[in-house]
C-alpha cells in the first residue's frame, strides 16, 4: 500500500529571528537599565569577548547600539512584510521593562516601545513570536544574586512574565520562555545563558566554572519556565508557550560500539537533559549520573517536582546550525572554533568560523525530537554566518542561499516524507545583527544587510541582499520554489 504523502501546511510560519540584545540597541534610552549583554566587548574568532563589570571607555561594546532596531523598527518591519513573513521572532529586553529586574512596577516607556512594534507587526499581518529571555538579564541581577544561581530570580522572572503577558495578551500568541536553555550545560554558556559571573571570569571563553551553580541555575530556570507556562495559560488560554533548545546533531565518529555509546550519552547531555524536563515534566533517568560526574548536588525545594510536572510546554522549538562527531579516540583532531568540541566530519565542510554545515543533520534532529516528545516542532534558528560584500548597493550571497535552500529541502523531507509536524521556520539574524559568540557584525546571517562594521561605524542603512529576493519567492511558493 502506498503511504499518503504529507504536505506542508498552508499556514506554515515562514519568517525570521532576532534577539533584543543583539538587534535592538537603544541600550540607555527610554529608561532601560544595563543588561549582561551590554557588559561584553567585541571579539573575533581569535579573541574571546571580554566581560567587564563596569563600562570601560577603552573598549567597544557592540550590543549597545546593535543594529539599532530601536530606531529602525518601522522600516525593518516593512522589509519583512515585503518578503512576505508570516512570523517574526524577537525578544523583549528584560531591563527595558524592569531596569534592575527588582522593581515591582514595569517601566511604561519600555512597554510602549513593544506596543509600537507589535502594532506595526499586526498591521503587516506578521505574527510575533516572543522569546521572554534571550541571552540577557538586568546586570543588577548578576551583581546582586550571581544571576540564575540565585533562587530569587524565579520570582523576578515571573514578575517580568506577568507584566508582558498581561500587557500583550491580545497582541502576542507565541512565546518561548528561555533561549537555548541548554547553554547552561556548558561553561561558556554560564554568563550569556544564566547571568552567572564567578569571581575571576574575564571573557566568555575563560569563565571560572562552578558546575554546581550552573546546574542549580538551570534548575531555577526550569522552575521559572514551568511557572511561566502555567501563568501564561491562566492569563490567556490561547497562548502557545514553547521551550527552546540549541540542538547539535551528533554522530558517532565510527562504528566502534564505544563511540556509539559515547554519542548516545552526548545526546542525553547536550540535547535531552533540558528538553526532558520542560517537555516531559521531570528530570530524566540519566540526570543523576550527570550530577555525579560534575560533582553537583542539586537542591530541590518541596513542590518543585510538582511545578515541573504541571508546567510542560505546548511545543518544542530549537536552533540548528551544525552537526558534530563524537569519538572516544582522544588523538583525533578537534573541530576548529567549535564551542561544543567534537571531531571533524570528513564528509562535511565548515563555515569560516568552523561550524560544520550539515543539512541532513536537521532532518535527523527533527525525527529524533519528534520521536521523543510527540509535540509540534518549530525551527526558530538556522543559518550561515558569513562575510558579505556590499558593492553598488548589492550583496551577492549565493553561499547563503545555498545553505538555506539545502536546509529547507531537508526539513521539507522531514515533513513530507517522514511525517514530522513542523510549525514554522525562522532563520537566524534575518536582518544582520551582532554575533553572540564573537560580538562581530561581520559574521552576518541576514537577508538584509546593515551598513555597520565591527566597531559600529557606518550609516546603519538597510540593503536587500540577493537572498532577500530568493526568500520572498520561497515564502510565496510555500517552499516549493527553491
Ligand atoms: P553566533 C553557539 C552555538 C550555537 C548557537 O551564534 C549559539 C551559540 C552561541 O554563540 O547561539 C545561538 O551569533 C543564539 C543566538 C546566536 C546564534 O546562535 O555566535 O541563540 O543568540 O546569535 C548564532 O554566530
Amino acid at each position: 500500500m502506498e503511504r499518503k504523502k504529507m504536505k506542508i501546511a498552508k499556514t506554515f510560519l515562514w519568517g525570521g529571528a532576532t534577539a533584543a540584545n543583539q538587534f535592538e540597541g537603544g541600550w540607555n534610552e527610554g529608561g532601560r537599565g544595563p543588561s549582561g549583554a551590554d557588559m561584553m566587548t567585541n571579539g573575533s574568532k581569535e579573541t574571546s569577548r571580554r566581560i567587564t563589570k563596569q563600562i570601560n571607555p577603552d573598549y567597544f561594546y557592540p550590543n549597545h547600539k546593535a543594529s539599532d532596531f530601536y530606531h529602525h523598527y518601522k522600516e525593518d518591519i516593512a522589509l519583512m512584510k515585503e518578503m512576505g513573513y508570516k512570523v517574526f521572532r524577537m525578544s523583549i529586553s528584560w531591563s527595558r521593562i524592569f531596569p534592575t529586574g527588582t522593581e515591582t512596577e514595569p517601566n511604561e516607556e519600555g512597554l510602549k516601545f513593544y506596543d509600537h512594534v507589535f502594532d506595526e507587526l499586526r498591521a503587516a499581518e506578521i505574527e510575533p513570536l516572543v522569546t521572554i529571555s534571550h541571552y540577557e538579564l538586568p546586570f543588577f541581577l548578576t551583581e546582586k544574586y550571581n544571576g540564575w544561581a540565585g533562587r530569587e530570580l524565579i520570582d523576578f522572572y515571573l514578575t517580568f512574565c506577568e507584566a508582558v503577558f498581561q500587557r500583550y495578551k491580545n497582541k502576542v500568541r507565541y512565546w518561548l520562555t528561555f533561549n537555548e536553555i541548554n547553554a547552561g550545560m556548558y561553561p561558556f554558556g554560564a554568563f550569556q545563558g544564566q547571568g552567572i559571573l564567578n569571581e575571576g571570569s574575564t571573557s566568555i571563553e575563560n569563565q571560572i566554572d562552578i558546575p554546581q551553580l550552573r546546574f542549580q541555575g538551570l534548575h531555577h530556570q526550569f522552575v521559572a519556565s514551568a511557572k511561566a507556562v502555567r501563568l501564561g495559560h491562566k492569563i490567556n488560554p490561547e497562548f502557545l508557550i514553547g521551550c527552546m533548545i540549541a540542538v547539535t546533531t551528533n554522530y558517532a565518529f565510527s562504528s566502534n560500539p564505544k563511540d556509539q555509546i559515547a554519542n548516545q550519552a552526548s545526546w542525553n547531555y547536550c540535547n535531552y537533559y533540558c528538553g526532558d524536563v520542560q517537555v516531559l515534566g521531570e528530570y530524566p533517568y540519566f540526570a543523576e549520573k550527570i550530577w555525579k560526574e560534575n560533582g553537583v548536588s542539586l537542591k530541590m525545594e518541596k513542590g518543585d517536582a510538582e511545578i515541573l510536572k504541571q508546567g510542560t510546554v505546548d511545543f518544542v522549538s530549537f536552533s540548528y546550525y551544525m552537526s558534530n562527531c563524537i569519538s572516544t579516540d582522544e588523538t583525533l583532531r578537534k573541530t576548529s572554533g567549535n564551542l561544543f568540541g567534537g571531531v571533524k566530519n570528513p564528509y562535511l565542510k565548515a563555515n569560516d568560523w568552523g561550524w560544520q554545515i550539515d543539512p541532513d543533520g536537521l532532518r535527523f534532529a527533527l525525527n529524533a525530537l519528534y520521536g521523543r516528545y510527540r509535540k509540534p516542532l518549530m525551527i526558530v534558528e538556522n543559518g550561515l554566518g558569513a562575510y558579505d560584500e556590499l558593492t553598488d548597493g548589492k550583496i551577492h550571497d549565493d553561499y547563503r542561499i545555498n545553505y538555506l535552500k539545502a536546509h529547507i529541502e531537508s526539513f521539507m523531507a522531514a515533513i513530507e516524507e517522514d511525517g514530522v509536524p513542523v510549525m514554522g521556520y525562522t532563520p537566524w539574524g534575518c536582518i544582520d545583527l551582532i554575533s553572540a559568540g564573537t560580538g562581530e557584525m561581520k559574521k552576518r546571517y541576514g537577508f538584509i544587510y546593515v551598513d555597520a562594521d565591527d566597531l559600529g561605524n557606518g550609516t546603519y542603512q538597510r540593503y536587500r541582499k540577493d537572498s532577500f529576493y530568493w526568500y520572498k519567492k520561497v515564502i510565496e511558493s510555500n517552499g516549493t520554489d527553491l
